[in-house]
């Protein structure tokens, strides 16, 4: 299996309860290794920016309006299959939805309060990398 990278968020609801490090922890025993990170305010334009594929979506206004509600940890995870096992240990968009043992079961209220983000497909997760991080930022180890 081919060694990934993904851009993982830590959502505005999840830092308010503080839960960075369980969080990172999860990503940790799961194999998954951080190579980049950042606490960042999102601005409107830079939220509208990331999410531009929704952009046509009944809920882009209030995803976009979510997600400058406070500071976000944005991270870059490395590892064999990363994407999908992201993805797996986020668990469903809908957290009513999410198995057990999922960030978003675990940790997450609503589908639009949901914990986390992870970028769901190769080209998606090159161009969600590149939105935050320059290519001398990424320390690969
Ligand atoms: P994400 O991009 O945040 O990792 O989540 P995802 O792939 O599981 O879901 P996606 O379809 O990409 O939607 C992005 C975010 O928009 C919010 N959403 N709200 N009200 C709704 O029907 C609805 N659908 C999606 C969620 O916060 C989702 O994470
Ligand atoms: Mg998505």
């Amino acid at each position: 299996m081919a060694v990934e990278r993904t851009l993982s968020i830590i959502k505005p609801d999840a830092v308010a309860k503080n839960v960075i490090g369980e969080i990172y922890n999860r990503f940790e025993k799961a194999g998954l290794k951080i190579v980049a990170a950042r606490m960042i305010h999102l601005s409107r334009e830079q939220a509208e920016g990331f999410y531009a594929v929704h952009k046509e979506r009944p809920f882009f206004n209030d995803l976009v309006g979510f997600m400058i509600s406070g500071p976000v940890m944005v991270q870059v995870l490395e590892g064999e299959n990363a994407i999908a096992k992201n993805r797996e240990i986020m668990g469903a968009t809908n957290p009513a939805e999410a198995a057990a043992g999922t960030l978003r079961h675990d940790y997450a209220e609503t589908i639009d309060a949901n914990a986390v983000h992870g970028s769901d497909a190769p080209e998606t997760a090159k161009q969600e990398i590149e939105f935050f991080f320059k290519a001398d930022e990424l320390c690969s180890r």
